[in-house]
């Protein structure tokens, strides 16, 4: 793949401003925004009304309040004429826009992929949201990303998955190798319902590489109106490195539903890890009354598994527990550690290698606890410290822990790389269109790109997660921006952001909020007020990808900085689907969360990679994640655009962009 880098400085040139720039309205601005700072900044109509230009709140969003802007709006706006003048764009955009949409056809004929008629207007909304580069099933619907491994040369990933539909239903595993993480080759159904005791579905689970070398897999077989029962898979043939066929053990069902928990609640076995002690040891997740638990066994043979009395670690008051995930992180650096070679026989030899005594290396190493809460569909995870001698996870924090990601991302699972020594993080990105939507499509949901995980040195209470390196190897042609200053309401256009699959990194440099003498506490925001319409001091600033040239759909993905009551500011990051498409029946919920900013740290960087209907955010290298799914109707394929923006009241340094073009991978079945 051809690369080509062009480095351009960060002039309007390439970053075209969008709207003028009246020097005497900008300092009219400026004069305004030595108030503006005070208080807290309500209700601008969208982050593309500037004082002298449109105003083009998508058609899906709350209006704006009428009440007064901030300040250094009203003051810095000329009044008269231009605000009659706004008014009358106003009406015509609005006009236009609600053209566009009674004219976008949202009904089409079930997506096959080889009807002629799809290729008419009515169906390029639906055709345009299939990924370029992300993993996803040829056709129907998958879920859970399940028994990730690595395997003689090949990254194995298996998927809940219905092959009769695109909606969740007739759960088998689907199946799909790869050489590089990246380009993926469909295998038949690994495990299908075919057995009394999993004739509901082959639900979720995780794989094992047992002390021969050989992968086993471990799973939940519903049946019986979701009654749920633990089971075993091991290869027809370990010498495949595709591990084509699987077989069911003759002792399947492995383990019932132990007393005391309902045979609804009793689900999703994790990976499983040998400690000194020659036990084999898993964890699944169940709930007693509202306490969320995770249930341990023991097994010396692999087949036979005992209960035992301790949870390896429970929460209050947080429901079920699905697709626990339990491993080992070092304290510090990238590397990955395998559970068994860390905690099995092998370990002592491992620790006299690293120069420590005897395990369970508590200097070096901390444990990460994940859970996926059924009741709010969110993986949270712990950091804190296994005990081999009590077998129970003691979190550092009390709670049930940060999440992943903050936005569509669930069931999630890791698996130990042994060809690279890194820990991998698979997750499920479900849709946020309608079910209708997904069967005119004929597919539902992908992969989230798999990340990278290692513990924060930096901060000790949180991960990083990064798109494995492999990814790099898609990127194209590089467009490289040097510095520019964004001032309160400008935004830019992006060289080199035309198209669907974009991977941009976005530097900026952290504003000093010493400069602003008195200050109104901002707590209340949370993303969703107004989302990137919302106006502050410092923020929102920070890019609208999937944009059309209108600036009709955008997806804003937006720092924001807050003033808190004590003093202090916090950063957020956001990801704002309120104005993303003109679809109907769309879920535009605004993700976001706190990120931890350090005193050290005096940039503010967003890496943000688009496909076409997903969109996925990592924060100050990882530290915070947010994936969205988005569906524009005219921000699609090469009429996509990336604009920066700024919709605070101060300007903001941009130290640096990059964006690459990314390539499509082709999934092949073989
Ligand atoms: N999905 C599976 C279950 C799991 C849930 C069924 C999580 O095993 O608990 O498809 O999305």
């Amino acid at each position: 793949m051809g690369k080509s880098s062009v480095r351009t400085p960060l002039l309007n040139a390439d970053l075209e401003a969008q709207t003028p720039r009246a020097g005497a309205a900008r300092e009219k601005g400026k004069a305004a925004n030595a108030t503006a700072d005070y208080v807290s900044l309500p209700g601008a109509a969208s982050i593309v009304s500037r004082s002298q230009g449109p105003t083009l709140p998508g058609p899906r969003a709350p209006a704006p309040a009428p009440a007064p802007g901030p300040a250094e709006t009203s003051s810095a706006a000329p009044k008269n004429n231009s605000a009659s003048l706004s008014t009358l764009l106003m009406i015509a955009v609005c006009c236009i826009a609600t053209v566009i949409y009674l004219s976008a056809p949202f009904v089409a004929e079930p997506y096959d992929g080889n009807n002629p008629s799809q290729d008419d207007a009515k169906n390029a909304f639906y055709k345009a949201s299939r990924t370029g580069y992300h993993f996803q099933p040829e056709k129907n619907f998958m879920n859970d990303p399940n028994g990730p491994m690595y395997y003689k040369g090949y990254y194995h990933i298996f998927y809940q998955y219905n092959p009769k539909g695109a909606v969740w239903g007739n759960i088998c595993w689907g199946h799909a190798v790869s050489t590089d993480l990246v380009h993926w080759q469909y295998l038949e159904l690994a495990l299908v319902p075919d057995q009394w005791y999993d004739i509901e579905g082959v639900w979720s689970g995780s794989a094992t590489i047992l002390e021969d070398g050989t992968p086993a897999i471990m799973y939940t077989g519903s049946r019986n109106g979701q009654h749920q029962s633990q089971s075993m898979a091991i290869p027809v043939d370990p010498s495949d490195p595709l591990l084509r066929k699987w077989k069911k053990v003759p002792e399947n069902p492995l383990l019932l539903n132990p007393t005391g928990i309902s045979p609804h609640d009793f689900r999703d076995p994790t990976t499983a890890w040998l400690e000194s002690d020659g036990l084999w040891r898993i964890t699944i997740g169940a709930k007693v009354e509202k306490t969320g638990i995770a249930l341990l066994y023991t097994s010396r043979d692999f087949r036979h598994w005992e209960l035992q009395d301790t949870w390896l670690h429970h929460v209050n008051a947080t429901g079920m527990w699905e697709c626990v995930d339990f491993y080992p992180v070092l304290e510090e650096g990238k590397l990955g550690v395998d559970h068994s070679i860390l905690l099995g026989p092998k370990s002592e030899q491992l620790n006299a290698e690293l120069g420590g005594e005897q395990p369970p290396f508590s200097d070096t190493f901390k444990y990460v606890f994940k859970v996926s809460l059924d009741d709010t569909r969110h993986d949270h995870y712990a950091i804190g410290n296994y005990s081999t001698a009590t077998h129970k996870f003691v979190t550092d924090r009390p709670g049930i822990g940060p999440r992943y990601d903050y936005g569509k991302f669930y069931a999630s699972k890791t698996f130990y790389d042994s060809k690279t020594s890194r820990r991998i993080l698979w997750g499920w990105a479900n849709e946020s269109d309608s079910e209708q939507d997904d069967i005119t499509k004929g597919w539902a949901s992908v992969q989230a790109l798999p990340r990278t995980i290692w513990l924060d040195a930096k901060t000790g209470s949180n991960i990083l997660q990064w798109p494995v390196e492999e990814v790099d190897r898609l990127r194209g042609g590089l467009t490289s921006h040097d510095s520019t200053v964004l001032e309160p309401r400008d935004i830019f256009k992006v060289k080199g952001g035309d198209g669907p699959q974009l991977d941009i990194t976005v530097v900026f440099q952290k504003p000093d909020v010493t400069t602003v003498d008195r200050v109104v506490p901002d707590e209340e925001f949370d993303c969703s007020q107004g989302g990137s319409a919302h106006r502050g001091v410092f923020g929102p600033f920070g890019l609208l990808v999937l944009t059309d040239d209108n600036l009709i759909e955008h997806t804003a993905v937006f720092f924001y900085i807050t003033p808190m009551k004590s003093g202090a500011w916090t950063t957020r990051v956001c990801s704002d689907q309120s104005r993303s498409s003109l679809a109907p029946n769309l879920d535009t919920t605004v993700y976001g969360s706190f990120v931890n900013i350090l005193p050290t740290e005096d940039t503010l960087e967003l890496r943000v990679l688009v496909d076409h209907s997903i969109v996925e955010t990592f924060v100050q290298g990882g530290r915070l994640a947010i994936t969205s799914r988005v569906y524009p109707t005219l921000a699609i394929n090469e009429k996509s655009r990336l604009f920066l923006f700024n919709n605070g009241t101060r300007p903001i340094t941009v130290k640096s962009v990059d964006v690459y073009q990314m390539s499509s991978v082709a999934m092949h079945a073989i």
